[in-house]
């Protein structure tokens, strides 16, 4: 056999074994594992529950957790029966992860095939933890933002005092300066625990702005002294709607 059908049957057997599961592979992120999964033996796709018989091996695909695909490696780390192709499949704006790049770090797209995950990257907003089980916003943690994980339950309906639960599992506001949630009547922003209620920056909800025609926050809207905005063309100046 020639040196690159070895090569070629090596790349098959590893996609086998380590592309069907077994999260001791570097990159992956999933829980800690006590060693290789046990391969199950398989005759049909209906002898594996929530994947596929490996038609070459006759094993269950067994994919990792989180299933994070590397495009063009030829393994199969999702068992989605394919190897992804590299590009932007979903369209996000944010290129597969290819072999080499960590699929944690905010290099690549973790799973390429959802444009409802993706991480930070440039001018590109990673997407919005939700609580789906995936890691939308490819840092290794599925539903870790306040609104889903557990350790922020007690906050009841007042999950916007905090905005993530750390890897421990304790509710903290991460843009606040302690590591707590933020007090009762306060919301965890960008710029930490505001009260939405009267800050200018932060007015009704985290990152609204009251511009040049207000010039304060009150309940929660923006106005001018004690009034409404200023209408177009004029300014409000010392409380007061005047022509700039
Ligand atoms: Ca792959
Ligand atoms: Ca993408
Ligand atoms: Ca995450
Ligand atoms: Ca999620």
């Amino acid at each position: 056999m020639s040196r690159s059908a070895y090569q070629t049957v090596a790349l098959g057997v590893l996609a086998i074994f380590a592309g069907c599961g077994d999260d001791d592979r570097p990159g992956d992120v999933g829980p800690l594992d006590s060693g290789p999964p046990t391969p199950v033996s398989c005759e049909t796709d209906t002898d594996c529950p929530d994947t596929y018989c490996n038609p070459g091996s006759l094993i269950c695909c067994l994919p990792a957790d989180p299933p994070f695909e590397i495009c063009g490696d030829g393994i199969d780390q999702n068992c989605s029966r394919y190897d992804g192709s590299c590009g932007d499949n979903d369209g996000d704006g944010v290129q597969a992860c290819r072999p080499g790049e960590n699929p944690i770090g905010g290099v690549c797209d973790c799973d390429d095939e959802r444009s409802d995950v993706r991480p930070p990257f440039g001018d590109i907003a990673g997407a919005p933890e939700i609580c789906d089980r995936a890691d939308n916003d490819c840092n290794g943690r599925a539903d870790e933002s306040a609104a889903c994980c557990e350790g922020c339950a007690s906050l009841g309906d007042d999950r916007t005092r905090a905005d993530v639960c750390t890897v421990a599992g304790d509710c903290v506001c991460s843009t606040g300066s302690g590591t707590d949630p933020c007090a009762e009547g306060q919301t965890c922003c960008g710029s930490g625990c505001v009260d939405i209620q009267t800050d200018a920056t932060n007015c009704g909800f985290c990152g609204a702005v009251c511009t040049g025609s207000s010039d304060r926050c009150v309940a929660g809207n923006c106005g001018c002294g004690d009034g409404s905005p200023c209408d177009l063309n004029y300014e409000c100046l010392a409380g007061v709607c005047q022509t700039p």
